[in-house]
């Protein structure tokens, strides 16, 4: 029996007349969903919320929403949160009209500007009081784009996660990595907006379609039940032979789950699995057995998998964990590396998922690092000896083991910044 409540096996999942809304908030989150592809989800419904009146009418998005005409004439907030702030309270009654009675509300948000970080909070507020499942993506700025946006979002991303149930934080410098190295700044947007397109039909799909392992609403809930902790959210996905063991290594490479604020452990988790009609419950269950061992939730674990019938030979698992505050991130090496069985020996030496640190010895800031090279580290790095290895037995704090941790703005200053923002040490040989 595979673990997870509420689940049923080959019956129709129990969501009818579930009501799913998916809203861009700003510039950015408009952007984000205007290329949602949510085919065979036609009861999800698209909004759009923006002050930037120009901006909303280029959206493809059928449900528009301009708001604080009488605070910015139609224009955006130009950065200024106060600015958004007022916006938005100008609209309060629009706003709460467009979550009521609504059960799941996904927003979607590129923060550091003036309209989309203010939005944010404002409507996860209305949503959750109407008794909506919130659940937020929300972009953080790229490094270069300057303090005063960083600012910005680090004030909205504090106050939303106390609000919402699930908030994944997609730093844009961490998204970058996922890219080539050449890519633009669009690029790194448009790879953001995939990384939230999948994951919102990944979740959508998993409620609305059939599948080997049905989970309704209720599951969702049971997982992202209380507002506030830290959410997990990662993607991998493969094709073609052996796609399983490849969608496995994929998720086990996926930026979002590198980030240094990563909880040890998971209160709960759910999985969701996309194949075609000729995934099996054989495979489902080496999935199960795989993401059980490497991220050991303590509670529960809810599966789901859905069959996608345009997907044969492919392969989508999609995994959102959540945990309490109750402590610190831990380093990865505490956990097994990879998620492939076969890796287990090769994978000993190798303390985490193939974001070793690694500092420039030069004086540059330390560069992404894409995940191609990342697959090649990994198996490179016990042939040649010019990259050092931390095994992190570090997390030992020793004659301070007994004082509180040093936590500052959700980051434990007593994890060396390699370890924290997966930084890279080189080794000049
Ligand atoms: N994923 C994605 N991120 C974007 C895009 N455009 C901007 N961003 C990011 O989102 C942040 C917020 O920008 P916007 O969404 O344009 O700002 P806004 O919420 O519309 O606020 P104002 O323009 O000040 O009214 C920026 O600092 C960028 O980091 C985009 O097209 N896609
Ligand atoms: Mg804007």
């Amino acid at each position: 029996m595979l673990p997870g409540s509420n689940q049923s096996t080959n019956t129709e999942p129990d969501s009818a007349g579930l009501d799913i809304k998916v809203i861009g908030l700003g510039g950015a989150g408009t952007n984000a969903i205007d290329g949602l592809e949510l085919e065979g989800l036609q009861s999800v419904s698209l909004a759009a919320v923006n002050t930037d009146a120009q901006a909303l009418a280029n959206s493809p998005v059928a449900g528009k929403l301009v708001i604080g005409r009488s605070v910015t004439r139609g224009l955006s907030a130009g950065g200024d949160l106060e600015i958004g702030k007022a916006a938005a309270q100008a609209s309060l009654e629009d706003l709460r009209m467009l979550v009521e009675g609504v059960d799941l509300v996904i927003l979607v948000v590129g923060l550091g500007g003036g309209t989309g970080s203010a939005l944010a909070t404002i409507l996860a507020d209305l949503a959750v009081r109407s008794n909506a499942l919130v659940l937020a993506f929300a972009t953080i700025p790229f490094s270069f784009e300057g303090a005063r946006r960083k600012e910005i979002a680090e004030e909205c991303l504090g106050e939303l996660r106390t609000q919402v149930h699930g908030l994944v934080p997609m730093p844009n410098d961490v998204l970058l990595q996922e890219s080539e190295e050449n890519t633009s700044v669009l690029g790194a947007f448009s790879v953001a907006d995939r990384w939230i397109g999948r994951g919102v039909q990944s979740i959508c799909s998993m409620l609305l379609k059939t599948g080997l392992i049905n989970q309704d609403f209720s599951a969702l809930r049971s997982v992202f039940r209380d507002p506030g902790g830290k959410t997990i959210f990662g993607i991998g996905s493969a094709e073609g032979s052996d796609a399983i063991s490849k969608a496995l290594e994929d998720l086990s490479l996926c930026p979002l789950l590198h980030m240094g604020d990563r909880p040890a452990h998971l209160d709960r988790l759910l999985v969701n699995v996309i194949g075609g009609p000729d995934l099996q419950m054989a495979q489902i269950n080496q999935i199960v057995s795989e993401v059980s061992k490497r991220f050991g939730s303590r509670e529960d674990i809810v599966f789901g998998a859905v069959i996608d019938e345009q997907r044969t030979g492919t392969v989508e698992i999609c995994l959102l964990g959540k945990s309490g505050m109750e402590g610190p991130a831990q380093p990865e090496s505490n956990v097994p590396d990879r998620l492939d069985a076969e890796s287990d020996a090769e994978e000993s030496t190798l303390p985490t998922l193939g974001l070793e640190p690694q500092v420039a010895q030069d004086n540059k800031p330390p560069r992404a690092v894409h995940q191609s090279k990342l697959r090649r580290k990994k198996k490179e790095a016990s042939a040649d000896q010019d990259e050092f290895m931390f095994l992190e037995e570090d997390a030992h704090r020793g004659y301070f083991d007994n004082t509180d941790r040093n936590l500052y703005k959700d980051e434990d200053l007593d994890i060396p910044t390699y370890l924290r923002k997966g930084i890279k040490i080189k080794i000049k040989a």
